[in-house]
């Protein structure tokens, strides 16, 4: 149990009483409780076991028995009593933009209702514009909202959020008196899904308003959200939420820190401030008076890598922004050693058309020699996977034949090309691949990925992960939870084991780079680092566009922390076929 764990069931609390109409003042002192113990520089736990969390300001006698009920039972009696009253629809409503706790209380004792799909009739037939504070342009909105998540959903793709992201932000840059801008929040730190977009401008208090108005009336903003003296929030066409902040150039660099995130190491940076004298906020770095901010004594920083030295760390790359070994690491370090898209040589994972993919395999080969790439690994589907028009035994040699010819002339064209013979074996149900050894064998490699039976038990799916590892002939493992992000959960594996086993036997687990997988997790990285596994970043191209997706499996394998050695396409072709046939030999 950590402070943020009791901070996070405070905030619970805090939101269930709201919606449950409760005592506002009792509310908000569980928020207040939320906040201290969040900033707090001890373990929560140290008080639990010296009973002085009373001690703790703002933590009253009440408050202090629900902590010890959470570290004691994993829950609090009035979290308990609050869910038997609060339905379990209306929690739901929170997700809804521009609709805050109170009006969802009023909303629901006025009307009775309690799911989403009553709150769009009762906004659609009038009935929530008559309510008392809120009328028909709340209604509206609030109707809006409710239509943009059936459509779009809270969250979106990593590929989808940078297609509003980066044109908005290339435009905000540009515009007069902005002297510095960053997309800030989850996606500066790569996360594999974002939920609204954070952009931070620093940008003097004259300027403001023309920045904003040039702002809201981008090409693709199709409706304001909001608009106060610092913020405005818009929606774009594919319904995500675009907030722009402009702050003084003077707290530039600590608000852009605070905006990125996360959350959890933004913590931890308080904590190492306040144990350094000192108070940070997304106002700036300010010495401590009395335990208190004193902000007629600010600590001078211009940028975001001066906070961290008068912390006492190292610049932490954004992408490592999420309290999950970056402090032990940056407080060593400079610097780490992380691939990037120019340490990629070569395109593992690709299709044709001779199964599911749109181009010709000369046609891929050609955009890869077009994007300065040294190989293609194309990877088609294996013949149990009938429904991606998967290889016989019979497709597989016409191919090989295809690829042999095709090396050849790229060869006497005098280009340095290689195209490796590859395939993308079913793991099948038993474990086994999906080709006999003699066929397994004249493949340069093979990709072993779970493409049917996503859903077997546990035990069952690690068994089939267990074989296809110890597989003489597998090269690395596709897709390994098979997860489909905001679609389809990933299968009940034990990731941790695969890895070791994988590592173990020297078999490689691939980043799968298509936005929709993600797969294997960055969350991943640290495992993947203490036993030695190998990855590849591997685009599981279906057509041209496909091949660059890459960028988004590089962006995942930076947050991992993982360098170019341990990604296997960072290889020449001389080295990958090299490293190849020494796994053979073993
Ligand atoms: P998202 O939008 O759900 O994908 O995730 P983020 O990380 O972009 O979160 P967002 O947009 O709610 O807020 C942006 C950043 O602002 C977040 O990463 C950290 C900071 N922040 C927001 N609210 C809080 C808070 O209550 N406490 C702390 N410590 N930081 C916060
Ligand atoms: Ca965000
Ligand atoms: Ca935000
Ligand atoms: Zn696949």
């Amino acid at each position: 149990m950590t402070n943020q764990d009791v901070a996070e069931k405070l905030r619970e609390v805090f939101n269930l009483m709201q919606l449950a109409g409760e005592n506002r003042f009792r509310a908000i002192a569980f928020d207040r409780a939320a906040q201290t113990i969040e900033g707090l520089n001890e373990d929560i736990l140290t008080h639990i076991d010296n009973d002085t969390l009373t001690d703790i300001k703002g933590i009253g006698k009440s408050i202090a028995e629900d902590i010890k009920a959470f570290h004691k039972t994993g829950t609090m009696p009035v979290l308990e009593s609050l869910k038997e009253k609060v339905p379990a629809g209306l929690i739901e409503w929170l997700n809804i933009s521009g609709l805050g706790p109170k009006n969802i209380a009023k909303i629901h004792q006025e009307l009775g209702i309690t799911e989403i799909k009553e709150l769009k009739e009762a906004c659609q037939s009038g009935a929530v514009a008559q309510l008392p504070g809120l009328g028909q342009k709340s209604a509206e909105k609030i109707l809006k909202s409710i239509e943009y998540l059936e459509t779009f959903g809270e969250r979106a793709r990593l590929d989808q959020a940078l297609e509003n992201a980066e044109p908005i932000f290339e435009f905000v840059k540009t515009l007069n008196g902005v002297q510095k801008c960053e997309i800030a929040g989850s996606l500066r730190r790569f996360r594999e899904t974002i939920g609204d977009i954070d952009i931070i401008a620093a940008a003097e208090e004259q300027h403001r308003d023309n920045i904003f108005n040039a702002f809201t009336s981008h090409e693709l903003v199709v409706e304001i959200l909001g608009r106060g003296d610092t913020k405005s929030s818009v929606r774009t066409g594919n319904g995500r939420q675009v907030d722009l902040r402009i702050v003084k150039p003077a707290e530039y660099p600590a608000a852009l820190m605070y905006f990125t995130g996360s959350k959890e190491h933004n913590i931890v940076m308080r904590q190492r401030a306040r144990e350094r004298g000192m108070a940070l906020n997304e106002y700036g770095l300010f010495m401590l008076k009395e335990k208190e901010t004193d902000f007629d004594q600010p600590v001078e920083t211009s940028s975001e890598e001066e906070i961290y030295q008068k912390l006492g760390l190292n610049f932490v790359l954004p992408e490592h922004r999420e309290d999950r070994g970056e402090f032990e690491f940056y407080a060593e370090n400079k610097t780490m050693e992380l691939v990037s898209t120019s340490d990629i040589r070569g395109v593992i994972h690709a299709h044709s058309t001779w199964s599911d993919g749109k181009y010709s395999i000369r046609q891929m080969a050609e955009a890869c020699i077009e994007r300065g790439y040294e190989y293609l690994g194309i990877s088609d589907h294996s013949r149990t996977a009938a429904y991606a028009g998967g290889l016989t035994i019979d497709d597989v040699k016409q191919q090989w034949d295809e690829i042999d010819d095709l090396n050849e002339r790229i060869k006497s064209s005098g280009k340095d090309f290689r195209i490796l013979k590859g395939t993308e074996s079913d793991i099948l149900g038993d474990g086994s691949l999906d080709y006999p050894d003699v066929i397994l064998e004249g493949f340069d490699f093979v990709i072993a990925s779970v493409h049917s039976g996503l859903e077997m038990p546990r035990e069952k799916m690690m068994e089939r992960f267990r074989r296809a590892i110890e597989n003489p002939y597998t090269t690395m493992i596709g897709h390994p939870t098979g997860r489909l992000l905001l679609r389809r959960d990933g299968s009940n594996i034990d990731l941790n084991q695969i890895i070791a086993w994988a590592a173990e036997r020297g078999v490689a687990i691939e980043v799968n780079a298509s936005p929709w997988r993600l797969d294997l997790d960055w969350r991943y990285g640290n495992i993947a680092k203490e036993t030695g596994l190998l990855t590849s970043i591997n685009p599981d191209a279906h057509s041209i566009e496909g091949i660059d997706d890459i960028r988004y499996g590089v962006m995942v394998a930076r947050k991992a922390m993982f360098e170019p050695a341990r990604v296997l396409n960072t290889k020449s072709v001389i080295e990958f076929e090299r490293w190849l046939k020494g796994r053979r030999e073993v």
